[in-house]
């Protein structure tokens, strides 16, 4: 479809639930073979299994909340979004949430709370956190503002609900402006896109704060995709890594079937890192579903896919809402 067009929508939201329930199996493990990968995802296209086996993670938990309030409010409501977060953790607790982030859950529930943001101020010392759950549910901020300064400002302030450490927050940006240009069509230069997006985010770093916090963690090493960019739990280590998944898997890899079309090279590619493959392959699954749209999408995979139906109507509507703002 042309720039902004409803399959790119679905295309981002329901592949990125997909990265994530699919990306689960691997977590936190440090060697994926890519033939235990394959074996993975071609065992979804078993007619047996279906029906939403796999279960999403807190990636998809949030970000659905993420898209509920940007539809019930239609708009950004930090308010709103805050007490979603919290009714979500409280109703369902073992959606394999990062340490840190359920203090903050825990007090969001709070009512006497004056100030929604100052529970992820107070982590880690009042350093804040640097991990990758405010990117992990950006997403819907690119599928619903059209205008980039929007993009930005909300995703910024919708990671800051639990993300206070510049490195948290101009993740989320990061990816958000990833999937922002990826629905524009710019990924058919990726060139171009690569520039915009370091262009933009020069800007987004260009203080302070920014400078001293990228001292927090060390800088990364010279050496392959791991090393050099990562596959962690920090922001800093997983954004670009999910970014650099979706450009390397533009074109056909040695290794990869022949069989599969780039949205499914850019899951397989993800999830052979190792780490946190759950939110480094929905992070790249929503790029790469803003690029190729819903076509591009193995049915087998969706039904397999707790929540991804879901995700599938609510683009919709996000698509609808974005053609208004
Ligand atoms: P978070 O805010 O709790 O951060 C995750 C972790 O990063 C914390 O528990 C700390 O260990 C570390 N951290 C973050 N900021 C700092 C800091 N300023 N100083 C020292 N340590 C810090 O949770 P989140 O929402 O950012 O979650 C990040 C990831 O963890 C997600 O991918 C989520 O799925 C989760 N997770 C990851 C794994 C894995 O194996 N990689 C396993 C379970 C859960
Ligand atoms: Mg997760
Ligand atoms: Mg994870």
């Amino acid at each position: 479809g042309g720039p902004a067009s409803l399959s790119r929508f679905r295309g981002a939201l329901v592949a990125g639930v997909l990265g994530d329930c699919i990306g689960g199996e691997f977590e936190g493990a440090e060697e994926v073979p890519m033939e235990s990968v394959l074996q993975h995802l071609s065992g979804l296209e078993d007619e047996t299994k279906g029906n939403g086996v796999l279960e999403y993670s807190d990636d998809t938990a949030m970000t659905r909340c993420v898209v509920q309030s940007l539809l019930t409010r239609a708009g950004f409501d930090e308010q709103d979004l805050a007490r979603r977060f919290a009714k979500e953790y409280s109703t369902s607790p073992g959606r394999g949430y990062g340490n840190g982030v359920i203090q903050v859950l825990k007090k969001l529930s709070s009512s006497q709370l004056s100030d929604v943001y100052q529970p992820a101020r107070d982590q880690f010392n009042g350093r804040g956190s640097f991990g990758n759950g405010g990117a992990m549910r950006t997403a819907p901020f690119a599928l619903t503002f059209p205008d980039r300064a929007d993009v930005k400002r909300f995703a910024r302030l919708g990671a800051m609900l639990t993300h206070s450490c510049s490195l948290g927050y101009n993740g989320a940006i990061l990816q958000a402006l990833a999937v922002h240009f990826s629905l524009q069509g710019a990924l058919d230069l990726p060139l171009q896109f690569i520039n915009s997006l370091i262009a933009e985010m020069e800007e987004v770093e260009d203080n302070k704060d920014a400078r001293n916090d990228a001292r927090i963690l060390k800088e990364a090493e010279k050496q392959e995709v791991i090393s050099e960019l990562g596959n962690g739990i920090a922001a800093l280590h997983s954004v670009p890594t999910a970014i650099f998944c979706v450009l390397h898997c533009l074109q056909p890899r040695e290794g990869l079937p022949e069989s599969y079309g780039g949205l499914e090279r850019t899951i397989a590619y993800s999830l052979a890192l190792g780490g946190d493959t759950d939110t480094i392959a929905c992070m790249a699954g929503a790029i790469a579903g803003a690029h190729y749209g819903i076509e591009a999408i193995p049915q087998s995979w969706i039904r397999c896919c707790e929540g991804a139906e879901d995700a599938d109507v609510n683009a919709e509507r996000l698509h609808k809402l974005y053609h208004q703002l």
